[in-house]
Formats: structure tokens, C-alpha cells, sequence
């Protein structure tokens, strides 16, 4: 196996994009700098280096990440909007794969994708083509806002920690534990392209973000809540979204043969 301690390293391993190699990047990006085995300048640089080699990397590696364990999609992101929000910035999981998937084994991060922040995910255990809502950071009164503003969802839980989600850009990674090293299990990142589109964020198997759009995939308006800096001339807003809309089966072996493609591409 191959030793990844530096960003040259993971950019050879990123270009050969072999599943044991995206494995390995994924644990160097979670890596501390005092784990990379860095010496002289190198480790006197290594958090700029980290920072800036999660901005270049992010994308590349969620795109490989996402193939190498395609049957736990991360499938809808909300991350909020200027002024109130409404809800907590949320995410939705949906299990595309045989049997069924717990949730609970899983830990939260964002964009640092630092398993070691210890956000776990409450445990609902999904069939083949169900999903999940997970608030960040949130209580069981940010669960009640959440059903007020989009109207009876199953299976909506809390990731008890990590970073929040900025609409200007940034990542959800889903480890399978909290400790270093720990592996990523689902992946995304999004750019700013969607702040304040009044849609959620929505994405494919491949891990390709679009908008949410009322009448496809089960995208529907939300409730209005308040917020008096894009909301109307009553300060009120509402939001085009799916949260936790289970695909037809049809839809649910697209994504399975999505991910496929995918992979099949990469090799
Ligand atoms: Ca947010
Ligand atoms: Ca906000
Ligand atoms: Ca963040
Ligand atoms: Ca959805």
C-alpha cells in the first residue's frame, strides 16, 4: 500500500484514482499535520497547505470518494440562505444499496472533513431506497421547525456536531468512525453558484449538484417563514426542495446504475 504524506502524494494517487488509492487520500485529508510524518518547512507549512489543498482537492476526491462507496448517497444539502434560514442547514442520505444501512455507525463532518470533531448521526435503519434528514447541530425543537416548514418527513435526525454549512461553498463528509483515519463512507461538495437560489441543493449519484426544481424528483414549496433579507414584502420566503422523498424504484436503480457508469468510467 502506499504511504500518503504530502499533497504530491495525493495529487499522483487522485490522477491514478484507484479505489484503494481515493481510500488513502480520503485519510490524508483527515490526517493532522502532526500525523503526516512532515519535517523542516513542510510541517511549518502544513496547515496553510492542508487548507489550501482541501479547496483544490475537494471536488476531485468527493468525485472518487463517491465511487468507491456509491451505495450511500448523500442525495439533497441544504445549507441556508442570507438572513433567517428557517431550518438548521440540513442534509439528506438515501440507501441505493441491498439490505438495509444504519445510520448510526456514521460521524458528520464539513468541508475539514475531520472525523475526530465526533458529530454522530442518530440511527435509523434505511431499506433499499430510503432516506434520512439530518439537522446540523440542531435539538428536537429545530426537528419540530423543520416538520412545521416542510410537512411530514420520515426520518429526520440530528448530526450532533462538525462544521456548519456555508450557501457560499462547502463539503459533507460521512465517516464510519470518529478517530483518525476513520473511513469516508458518503461524500459532496458544493460551490456558491447556489446561494440563495431559493432552491436546495440536489445531486445525482455521480455526486453533481444542480438546484432542486418544483415538480421533478418530488421537489416540493415548503411552508413560508420569515426573513427579512430576500423574503417578500411580508418578509416572507419559502423553499423549493425534496427532503426526504423516497425515489420511485425505477429512480432507485438509476442511481445504482448511475454510480456504476461512474465507476466503470474512472478505470
Ligand atoms: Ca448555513
Ligand atoms: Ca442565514
Ligand atoms: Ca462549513
Ligand atoms: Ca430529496
Amino acid at each position: 500500500m502506499p504511504v500518503v504524506t504530502s499533497t504530491r502524494d495525493l495529487n499522483k494517487l487522485l490522477i491514478r484514482s484507484s479505489s484503494g488509492g481515493v481510500a488513502l487520500a480520503a485519510r490524508f485529508l483527515a490526517l493532522p499535520c502532526s500525523a503526516r510524518a512532515l519535517t523542516g518547512r513542510r510541517e511549518t507549512n502544513c496547515l496553510k497547505e492542508r487548507t489550501e489543498m482541501n479547496k483544490l482537492a475537494l471536488l476531485a476526491l468527493v468525485g472518487a470518494v463517491g465511487t468507491a462507496s456509491a451505495d450511500l448517497l448523500i442525495t439533497e444539502v441544504y445549507a441556508g440562505i442570507t438572513g433567517e434560514d428557517g431550518t438548521e442547514d440540513w442534509f439528506e442520505v438515501t440507501w441505493t444499496g441491498a439490505g438495509t444501512f444504519d445510520t448510526g455507525i456514521l460521524f458528520y463532518d464539513d468541508e475539514s472533513a475531520d472525523p475526530t470533531v465526533n458529530a454522530p448521526l442518530d440511527s435509523f435503519v434505511l431499506n433499499t431506497g430510503e432516506s434520512a434528514v439530518f439537522l446540523q447541530d440542531g435539538d428536537a425543537a429545530a426537528i419540530t421547525t423543520f416538520l412545521d416548514i416542510w410537512g411530514p418527513v420520515a426520518n429526520v435526525g440530528i448530526a450532533a456536531g462538525g462544521g456548519g454549512l456555508s450557501q457560499n461553498g462547502d463539503g459533507i463528509f460521512l465517516f464510519d468512525g470518529n478517530l483518525p483515519g476513520a473511513n469516508v463512507i458518503a461524500s459532496v461538495a458544493f460551490d456558491g453558484s447556489f446561494a440563495n437560489s431559493g432552491a436546495t441543493i440536489v445531486f445525482d449519484a455521480a455526486g453533481n449538484a444542480s438546484s432542486a426544481m418544483l415538480g421533478v424528483d418530488g421537489a416540493y414549496e415548503s411552508a413560508m417563514f420569515f426573513n427579512d433579507n430576500i423574503g417578500g414584502d411580508d418578509n416572507m420566503i419559502s423553499l423549493i426542495g425534496s427532503p426526504g422523498v423516497i425515489p420511485a424504484p425505477g429512480a432507485v436503480a438509476l442511481l445504482g446504475l448511475g454510480g456504476l457508469v461512474a465507476g466503470r468510467r474512472r478505470r
